[in-house]
């Protein structure tokens, strides 16, 4: 298999998070990609291209409101005209009894254009950000080629970004960038599998309403779990999107034994919808080990995943999403890979 990636998402470094009361380095790190592509070179999973440059606002423009790529694409300047240059973070957003009204200066702007804290911009950030959806692209284009599958190998992450909001690390939604260009090349219908240990409430408020894209979503249980406000078994979709959205919260703690067979499900329900590709938001927060998540899977459990997913037969775009145990991450991502390829 394939991957796609851009060595620009590094420009994206030093972004920081709030924690329990202090502000922290974000556990969405560099380094991420870097154990990743050990890995993949490690077991000869196949070539890694970096990705070519593409309008990434065009193709972003088809799943996110104009006016908020406007904004991530001028924060920076409007940052520095502040006399600012730290790494900074929204921290003011419109809630219950107030209005969903634009403000006109920066620090309100950071709070209309996202749903948490996580959003955390560096001077690089913008640029980074567009090389994830030049991975997305990239690899996407792979598969409407002739290859049976690809990986975009995307930093930032795009689960969390909704069609104008950014938070959760993610600003514009990679997968759901992809599905949309599938959709505009050829495809009639598009399933999006999110295995990451997270709801991914960006994917789901983009095609809730839609009939052409099934969102099929493993997580924690947001009772308990982040994102929180998104993510129930009883959300499946509205209007003519409704039957199309399918969400499957499970207990901290759940091991290979509970999300195996919450992963068969998620396949069968891909099986009925019978799309003509599949995108794999791929997290790999789940693992026992990961410093931000309360699931249990083993190393040993990722190239099942894979395997399971192989059987549907579909094309198959992996776009990376999660995954924080940042020496496991490469053998866990990987292994998905290399199960999905049947060793
Ligand atoms: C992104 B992805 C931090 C609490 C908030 C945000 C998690 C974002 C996960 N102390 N954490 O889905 O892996
Ligand atoms: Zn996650």
């Amino acid at each position: 298999m394939k991957t796609v990636y851009s060595p620009r998402h590094r420009l994206h470094v030093d972004n920081q998070e709030l924690n329990a009361g202090v502000i922290t380095p974000a556990f969405e790190l560099p380094a991420r990609v870097d154990f990743i592509l050990k890995r993949i070179a490690a077991i000869g999973l196949g070539d890694v291209i970096e990705a070519t440059p593409v309008d990434a606002v065009a193709a972003a423009a088809k799943v996110h409101d104009a006016s908020y790529l406007q904004f991530m694409a001028d924060f920076w300047s409007l940052w520095l005209a502040e006399g600012r240059t730290s790494p900074t973070m929204p921290y003011v957003w419109p809630a219950r009894g107030q209005h969903d009204i634009r403000p006109e200066h920066v620090n309100g702007l950071m709070g209309y254009y996202s749903f948490d804290g996580g959003g955390s911009f560096v001077e690089g950030t913008w640029q980074a950000v567009q090389s994830a959806v030049w991975s997305a692209v990239g690899a996407a284009e792979l598969i409407n080629g002739g290859e049976k599958a690809a990986y975009a190998l995307c930093r930032p992450p795009g689960h969390h970004a909704g069609s104008s909001t950014m938070g959760g690390y993610c600003f514009i939604n990679n997968a759901a960038v992809a599905a949309q260009w599938f959709l505009d090349h050829g495809a009639r219908r598009v399933s999006i599998l999110d295995v990451d240990y997270h709801h991914g409430n960006g994917t789901q408020e983009i095609f809730y309403r839609r009939d052409d894209v099934q969102t099929v979503d493993l997580h924690a249980d947001t009772r308990f779990a982040y994102p929180f406000f998104s993510g129930r078994a009883d959300e499946v979709g509205e209007g003519k999107g409704e039957g199309f959205a399918l969400n499957l919260p499970m207990p901290f703690g759940t091991a290979w034994d509970v999300w195996g067979a919450s992963l068969d499900e998620a396949c069968r329900a891909i099986e009925v919808f019978g799309p003509d590709v599949v995108i794999v938001s791929l997290g790999l927060d789940t693992f026992e080990g990961d410093p931000i998540s309360k699931f249990k899977l083993k190393r040993e459990d990722y190239p099942k995943i894979g395997a399971r997913i192989a059987r549907l037969g579909r094309p198959t775009l992996f776009v990376q999403e999660g995954g924080y145990a940042v020496e496991d991450i490469g053998h866990n991502a990987v292994g998905v890979l290399s199960g999905f390829e049947g060793n």
